[in-house]
């Protein structure tokens, strides 16, 4: 989920996202029948996978973990093992920096290839024209994705298909570990917004529910202060919930709600350089904040245990 409201009524996914309870559950019902008739099986998982005991009888399913492959990986001599012990502790796992290399290449084809406003096609720009894109759309750009783009840039496929990112994803989520999610994007500062709107894009705790067990890399492309839009994670909240949250239909929570169970301790703010990484459990409650002052550019390479949806492989909210 993004920080991606816009002001008009139509938009589906702003209101999924900022909308009251029962507006935000409705207007999801069209991107839930895609997803339903891509694959049967995320209805099952939709339902039950937000409970403990039906997340614990599926983890007692994973396969044992293939032998590591030896070639080498640009994050170095780090170990999957534990890597997968520390996520099953906490939740999450810092330390996964990229070479500067790597990421000045990716921020680069970022910068340079157009990308999408607001999970938008139609919304098209390069990110150095954010102003004018707003002006000339007449709309509030919060988000840019690359979408499939993101694949013209070798070094974002070298992250993607590099050795120890797989090796932690079977490490922690078992033998069948596979890759359903690569995006870049932009989160961007904007003049425009309202209150309403930033009050509202801002802080919205919540948890994935695209599969049984995933796993997310993130990697920050840009750098990263407490202004710059950093994520924040809950430290614990991947293997422990409240059964109001267990039983609830919604995945967003307020902050006030989430703290206060799970302990305002116990949230992190994930700040660092350009090239700065971390590999999360995102069933655990997180949220991307708002970028402030500059915008903020993001790689995530995501793996889950079911086939991958087709909808969110590069993000995008239904596919039009
Ligand atoms: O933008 C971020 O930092 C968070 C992204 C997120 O919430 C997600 O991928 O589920």
């Amino acid at each position: 989920m993004l920080d991606t409201p816009n002001s008009r009524p139509k938009d589906l996914e702003a209101i999924a996202r900022t909308g009251g309870p029962l507006r935000r559950m409705a207007a999801r019902v069209p991107t839930y029948l895609t997803d339903l008739r891509e694959n049967p099986a995320w209805l099952p998982m939709f339902v039950l996978a937000r409970t403990i005991p039906f997340r614990r009888a599926h983890w007692l399913t994973a396969r044992s973990v293939p032998p590591s492959t030896k070639s080498a990986s640009i994050f170095g001599d780090i170990k999957a093992q534990d890597v997968a012990a520390e996520l099953r502790r906490t939740g999450i796992f810092s330390g996964l920096d990229l070479p500067p290399e790597i990421q000045q290449e990716i921020a680069t084809f970022a910068r340079e290839t157009p990308c999408f406003g607001n999970f938008e096609r139609g919304l098209e720009f390069l990110a150095e024209d954010h102003a004018e894109a707003e002006r000339r759309f007449g709309r509030t750009l919060l988000s840019g994705h690359h979408f499939e783009r993101v694949l013209q840039c070798k070094a974002a496929v070298a992250v993607q298909q590099d050795p120890l990112l797989i090796d932690i994803a079977r490490h922690y989520l078992g033998g069948e570990a596979k890759l359903i999610t690569t995006r870049t994007w932009w989160s961007f500062p904007t003049k425009s917004a309202s209150e309403a709107d930033l009050s509202r894009a801002s802080f919205k705790f919540h948890f994935d529910l695209d599969d049984w067990r995933m796993l997310k890399f993130f990697f920050y492309l840009s750098d990263v202060d407490a202004d710059a839009g950093p994520h924040v994670y809950v430290k614990g909240s991947h293997n422990r919930r409240r059964l109001k949250h267990q039983l609830t239909l919604l995945v967003g929570h307020s902050a006030e709600e989430v703290l206060g169970f799970y302990g305002e301790q116990n949230a992190v703010t994930m700040t660092g350089k350009a090239g700065t990484g971390f590999v999360e459990d995102p069933f655990g409650f997180h949220m991307g904040t708002l970028a402030k002052h500059t915008p903020r550019l993001m790689m995530e390479v995501g793996f889950g245990v079911s086939k991958p949806s087709k909808r969110r492989y590069h993000g995008e909210p239904v596919i039009r």
